[in-house]
């Protein structure tokens, strides 16, 4: 095959061939590779316009009208930023500088939290990076754009087929002045599980390489003594720590005393005390109320002497009124989401927060009709996605009772929905709370939230009450997250878990109260590599991709398996990844800086009797025919 291969190559047929020809073609070497990119794109799309794409077909799709989005002009060179503080004088000068100057600053969350909120995390990276740049020419004075990390990593490999740490790289490169930030779960990674210290510590090397300048700390039992590794990491890294306090409970709520000033005080004096560059105040669910805030916020600043970056979600509908209090007591930055993907388990609206400042001591210094421009693109990115949305109509003072995180609201209730719940929602909000006591309340956020909710849901199933679960007499069959939580692998809550729910859960097994990294074995990073290596057929694995395979094994090879067959789909348009195409339409796809394929789909053919389907396309203006399985 080699020579076969050798003598076809057109440099050979065209007599220029030299002594270097052979090292300096790779692709001699590939003879497993014979499927161009453009084929594999030609056989993805066919495959979609055929048998649809399994996330979308049985769900609402976008009306007829929705056109590409188009990204606002570009108003100026981009100016200076955080980001270049960051670069020229360090993480610290940037703490500084936020206790320094008057505006309120804000993190657009859109990227992350807005869409991991409204539309179950399914933002492709094609609609982030194409209005990255209008981000850095004319909104230069955000103080950073979320747009990494949560649960967007998973995402991307699992349902998105694409490379989280390309889109990374890639909006890093689009906003040079800006600051990148990310969600980190601690030693949860961007997991829903404790990972060996080393994981973790590479994952932040990896993560800070590539392009996150802000990472946001937290741990979901607000257990600073776990926190401790991702933090070193980061502060190592010389990027920005955002040591974070997950907000529970109500501190004026008597009954809920465990979380009261006093106690979040404390935790952001550990914060600081760990080496905390800024002091994250992280209000997953949407609980804090702006009378609370105002006292929360002046306590923390006085307290604590470090700057505050208050993060909240409009589940209630009070995010923009607790923002402005939080405001007016000092916070020195808030995140908001770009108006058309805010609102309800998302953030604030941005335009309005930053419309309410204006002329005010803590005027935000950004531009409203820049604003309103890159809203307007999101807008028409939202219309595409129509599929994922939750079809949450309105906020809900409901949350007050279940303390459900914005990120797992829509997600829990689909899944009650697919368990045909849908009618007992109300129990299963009512339970979640139930659990919550029953695990002696504690903080709900990724991943104890996914515990709390696997057993609501499975006490709702099963008619099961929290008197029964906790009656010695009746046998409960655990869900295994419960399980593991209560052998504490995700580390101890304030005051550990309640004695009586332990016994119960893990009969006469002794949990773990130390922390879990302590007694997870090192992971053998280069054994591991190897290992994915070999299963991938030999291919190179780099730290990026190692650190994919150290949080998600089977996700990653998985992704890798498809990538084989599908190439870079990740540089489709959203409509024609999520729906194919229509006969006669001509799409661009570019599949690397100037190589762009220029794609029409002539028609689709009958089903063959061996089940295939032709689908005729032109591929830069040459006729292709792809032959894929009916699988309808
Ligand atoms: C997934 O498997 O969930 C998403 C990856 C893309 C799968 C492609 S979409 C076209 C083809 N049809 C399928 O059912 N799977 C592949
Ligand atoms: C996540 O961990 O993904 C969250 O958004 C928690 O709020
Ligand atoms: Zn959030």
């Amino acid at each position: 095959a080699f020579v076969e291969n050798l003598l076809k190559h057109p440099t050979f047929l065209d007599n220029t061939y030299h002594t270097k020809f052979i090292d300096e073609t790779p692709a001699l070497f590939q003879f497993t590779r014979r499927r161009d990119r453009g084929t594999k794109v030609l056989t993805y799309i066919a495959d979609v316009t055929v048998n649809g794409h399994p996330e979308t077909k049985d769900h609402p799709r976008p009306g007829a009208q929705v056109r590409d989005p188009r990204p606002p002009s570009l108003k100026a060179e981009p100016l200076m930023g955080t980001r270049n503080l960051l670069e020229r004088k360090g993480p610290q000068a940037v703490a500084d500088w936020m206790k320094q100057q008057r505006q309120l600053l804000i993190t657009d969350t859109t990227m992350r939290d807005g869409h991991q909120s409204l539309l179950a995390t399914r933002m492709r990276s094609i609609d982030m990076i194409r209005v990255a740049p209008a981000y850095a020419a004319n909104l230069p004075q955000l103080f950073s754009v979320e747009c990494w990390g949560g649960a967007t990593f998973d995402v991307a490999y699992r349902f998105l087929q694409e490379c989280p740490w390309q889109r990374l790289r890639d909006l890093r490169a689009a906003m040079p002045n800006v600051m990148t930030q990310m969600l980190l779960r601690a030693s949860n990674g961007v997991g829903y599980t404790n990972y060996p210290d080393n994981v973790v510590q590479e994952f932040v090397r990896v993560a800070a390489n590539t392009g996150v300048d802000v990472f946001r700390v937290f741990d979901s039992l607000n257990w600073v003594e776990n926190m401790r590794i991702a933090m070193d990491a980061v502060i190592e890294s010389g990027k920005i720590c955002e040591g974070t306090i997950c907000y529970t409970g109500d501190i004026n709520d008597p009954d809920r005393a465990k979380y009261n000033l006093h106690y979040y005080v404390d935790m952001g004096k550990a914060l600081r005390d760990a080496g905390a560059h800024v002091l994250g105040l992280k209000d997953m669910a949407g609980l804090l109320k702006p009378a609370a805030a105002r006292q929360l916020v002046k306590a923390l600043k006085s307290e604590v002497g470090l700057p505050i970056h208050f993060h909240t979600h409009d589940t209630a509908g009070v995010a923009c009124a607790t923002i402005l209090a939080a405001s007016e007591a000092g916070v020195d930055a808030v995140d908001c989401a770009m108006d058309a993907l805010s609102g309800n388990t998302s953030q604030a609206t941005l335009g309005s927060v930053v419309a309410a400042l204006k002329h005010t001591d803590r005027d935000t210094g950004l531009d409203t009709k820049a604003i309103r421009e890159i809203s307007d693109y999101w807008e028409e990115v939202r219309s595409h996605y129509k599929a994922f949305e939750t079809g949450m109509q309105a906020p809900s003072s409901e949350v007050y009772l279940h303390e459900m995180p914005g990120g797992q609201f829509t997600n829990l209730k689909a899944q009650a929905a697919s368990l045909g719940l849908e009618e007992r929602w109300h129990e299963v909000a009512q339970t979640y709370a139930d659990v919550n006591q029953m695990f002696g309340d504690i903080v709900k956020v990724t991943p104890s939230s996914k515990v709390v909710g696997d057993m609501a849901l499975m006490m709702v199933s099963q008619g099961l009450t929290r008197a029964d679960v906790e009656d010695p007499g009746t046998d409960v069959a655990f869900p295994d997250s419960v399980i593991d939580m209560m052998r504490g692998n995700l580390g101890q809550p304030p005051g550990g878990f309640p004695d009586g729910i332990v016994k119960k859960v893990l009969k006469d097994e002794k949990p773990n109260i130390e922390r879990p990294g302590k007694h997870l074995p090192p992971a053998d990073l280069e054994a591991l590599r190897k290992e994915a290596s070999e299963a991938m057929e030999g291919k190179e694995v780099d730290d990026e991709d190692l650190s994919g395979y150290l949080m998600y094994p089977k996700v990653f090879l998985d992704y890798m398996g498809r990538h084989r067959t599908y190439g870079p789909v990740r540089t489709l348009p959203t409509k024609t990844f999520f729906y194919g195409m229509e006969p006669g339409e001509e799409i661009s796809a570019e599949i690397d800086p100037g190589k762009t394929l220029e794609i029409r789909l002539q028609a689709v053919g009958e089903t063959t009797e061996d089940g295939e389907v032709r689908v005729f396309f032109e591929l830069n203006g040459q006729p292709r025919v792809i032959r894929v399985p009916n699988r309808l």
